[in-house]
């Protein structure tokens, strides 16, 4: 991996804790207006898998779905928006945290159905097969999704079609507060791409050059035609579930000896040892994320809340919809809200 991309990494992967940093500090102060679910510990996965994508390929993400919005290219200051229920919010303040969709940037959007985006992404990848020019679909997704029928049968569809998606698990041990060792009987997740005749890879995810590496193989394969591609990154969640997660399904040696192989901190390490990166160059790096995080929020504060009258803009098709939300509310009650 060569140094500038690294270098680039490292500074995604700040941008990243220093957004989630302040989401939390927004959520203590009751000013975000749904669950802020943290990707803490999981940066490695979102930005070496997207330093391999240009905005014409497209992800699918989840409910920890910050990670992958922001190594997309992605705007702080309309995220933050999306979380203060702002108008002028990715999704116009109607979403929140988990469902934040960035079509400029190929993000076809964060997902509250857990399992949901991985049938998306094989939806993605069909119509980039068909359009034959060369781009692909990643599928980000949780150990937990990789035992909905969702999962089994998005990976059966891509494997009989080969089309080009990448199916990215961020198996970070649990779901919810269900260890992977109470929900499944296979050693590796990946272990499962035996089922679909699918190529599939072990990664450590907290490895910023093991995930990138593992990545430029993956796409290589799948830019080749020769199918889609199982990968198995094994991480771990640092924070809880959620924010607000008292987390006593698990303890605090175990969460701590995870600390120790933060992602960020080992390719700070990296830079310093292999790389003969001064710490002052880091320090810089870290600062300005911060800075730039703290400026998207503040200007995010000041951004104008929704209108009343947009309540039901963008909700349904009207066309598909002959009951919509306006009409209820003005057979019921004249049109205000309750
Ligand atoms: C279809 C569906 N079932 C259950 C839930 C409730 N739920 C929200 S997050 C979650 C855990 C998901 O675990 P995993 O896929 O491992 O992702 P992680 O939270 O660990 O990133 C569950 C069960 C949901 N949102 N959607
Ligand atoms: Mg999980």
């Amino acid at each position: 991996m060569e140094k500038k991309i690294l270098l680039d990494a490292y500074r995604m992967m700040n941008r990243i804790r220093e957004f989630e940093n302040e989401a939390i500090e927004l959520a203590k102060a009751n000013a975000t207006r749904a669950a802020v679910h943290t990707y803490q510990g999981e940066e490695a996965i979102a930005v070496g898998v997207c330093a391999h994508m240009t905005r014409e390929d497209f992800i699918t993400s989840t409910h920890r779905g910050h990670g992958h919005c922001i190594a997309k290219g992605a705007q702080l200051d309309r995220m933050f928006a999306e979380l203060l229920g702002k108008g002028e919010g990715y999704c116009k303040g109607k979403g929140g945290s988990m469902h934040i969709a960035d079509l400029t940037t190929g993000n076809l959007g964060a997902n509250g159905i857990v399992g949901g985006g991985i049938p998306i992404a094989v939806g993605a990848a069909l119509s980039m097969q068909l359009d034959a020019k060369g781009h692909f679909t990643v599928s980000f997704f949780g150990d937990g999704a990789a035992n909905e029928g969702s999962f089994h049968e998005a990976l059966n569809m891509a494997s009989i079609w080969d089309l080009p998606v990448i199916f990215v698990c961020e198996n970070n041990q649990y779901g919810i507060s269900t260890h992977v060792s109470q929900s499944m009987h296979v050693k590796n997740i990946a272990d499962r791409a035996m089922a679909y005749n699918m190529k599939g890879m072990v990664v450590d995810g907290n490895d910023i050059r093991d995930v990138y590496d593992a990545m430029g193989k993956a796409v290589e394969y799948v830019k080749a035609g020769k199918g889609p591609v199982l990968m198995e990154m094994k991480t771990y969640r640092m924070a809880g579930h959620y924010f607000g997660d008292n987390q006593n399904y698990r303890t605090r040696e175990e969460v701590n000896s995870w600390k120790e192989k933060d992602p960020i901190l080992q390719c700070g390490s990296l830079l310093l040892e292999e790389y003969g990166v001064q710490e002052e160059v880091l320090k810089q790096i870290c600062k300005e994320e911060r800075l730039a995080v703290q400026e998207a929020s503040e200007d995010a504060k000041k951004m104008s809340e929704p209108k009343i009258e947009d309540l039901t803009e963008d909700l349904y098709d009207p066309e598909l919809a002959p009951i919509t939300w306006k009409t209820f509310l003005k057979a019921d009650n004249g049109g205000k809200m309750r």
